[in-house]
């Protein structure tokens, strides 16, 4: 309801509407409706109240409901079709649930608050309501299953191009799948695929931005960051929304036709940690050596001290 009321708001912005108008148009009772408006006042909305007149909206919060979204993104498939939920433990959850029951290419599971985010390796995704932008979508590729982690890769060229293009900062990659500023994460991407060896029916894009918080719990301070933490001021979640999914749209005809060769060379001006001696954690294995780069299929190049260079296809980097 408070969703519908926000809505009528934001249609209206700069005219007064009446709590009698809204009771009527949404059949509740008016104390119902300055119910809702003393919650809305809490997430940050101001109004104005005139007796007689009603309440105005004066502020445009960081709102992404999926009116909004809808009249902000204009793509022809990427986000055609949004879920949005105020509240979600997990939007992969949501999206293999909906994937499984048929959902299209496209569809996004979109929420402001995530009560149980999901890392890669069953490690959790800290997502504090209205701080991020917190989405899984469901894709329906045609190419075959080992293409599949290269997904990830052209994901994070595309989300790495994104918020340089937006904010004008320097984003790393930190292979695989975390985007990096400063030395602090700030993104991370969590791909799951549902198929058969040579088939993928299909796979699930999870991404998590940090775009609010400047507080992080104890564990994550050293390490984690968020968009206005690094430019200093708030950036719109709406605005980073709609560029990602053109931008994705666009580019992943290419990647369709092309592959990722394409895009290697955006990872690699990207990718952090160059030159640096690290230790790659592989299922109950662990390797040390320098990075080198990443390779056209996306493999992770790293020297080892006798000079050997390995190529690796999964793991987790530790500095
Ligand atoms: C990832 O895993 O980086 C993938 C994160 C994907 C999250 C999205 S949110 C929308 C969608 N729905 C979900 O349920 N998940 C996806 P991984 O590489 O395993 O990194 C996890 C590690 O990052 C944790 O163990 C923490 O150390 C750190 N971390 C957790 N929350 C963080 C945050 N908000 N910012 C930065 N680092 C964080």
């Amino acid at each position: 309801m408070r969703e519908k009321i926000k809505e009528i708001f934001i249609q209206k912005r700069h005219q007064f509407v009446s709590g009698e108008e809204i009771s009527k148009q949404l059949n509740i009772s008016r104390t119902a409706v300055w119910k809702h408006i003393e919650e809305l006042k809490k997430e940050g909305y101001q109004f104005e109240a005139i007796r007689k007149k009603g309440y105005r909206l004066l502020n445009d919060p960081d709102d992404i409901s999926k009116e909004r979204l809808k009249a902000s993104i204009s793509t022809k498939w990427m986000g055609k079709e949004i879920i949005y939920l105020p509240e979600v433990d997990s939007t992969q959850r949501v999206a293999h649930e909906l994937a499984r029951n048929g959902a299209l290419h496209g569809t996004v599971v979109i929420t402001d608050n995530q009560t149980k985010g999901k890392g890669r390796l069953g490690r959790n995704w800290f997502s504090r309501k209205g701080k991020g932008i917190w989405m899984s979508f469901i894709l329906r590729p045609s190419f075959p299953y080992h293409h599949a982690p290269q997904i990830t890769l052209f994901t994070s060229v595309i989300l790495a191009n994104t918020l340089k293009k937006l904010y004008k900062v320097n984003f790393m990659i930190k292979w695989p799948n975390d985007i990096y500023i400063n030395g602090k994460k700030v993104s991370g991407i969590l791909t799951e695929i549902h198929g058969e060896q040579d088939q993928i029916h299909y796979m699930i894009i999870g991404i998590g931005i940090n775009t609010h918080q400047i507080d992080f719990p104890e564990e994550l301070k050293e390490k984690a960051t968020s968009i206005e933490k690094e430019i200093g001021y708030v950036p719109k979640r709406i605005e980073f929304i709609t560029y990602f999914f053109s931008e994705f749209e666009q580019e992943y005809l290419h990647f369709l036709k092309d592959g990722f060769a394409p895009y290697y060379k955006q990872y690699n001006n990207a990718l952090y940690g160059k030159g640096k001696r690290i230790k790659l954690r592989q299922f109950n294995e662990e390797i040390e050596g320098t990075i080198v780069s990443i390779d056209q299929n996306g493999y992770l190049i790293l020297r080892q001290d006798n000079g050997r260079e390995e190529k690796v296809v999964s793991g987790d980097i530790f500095f």
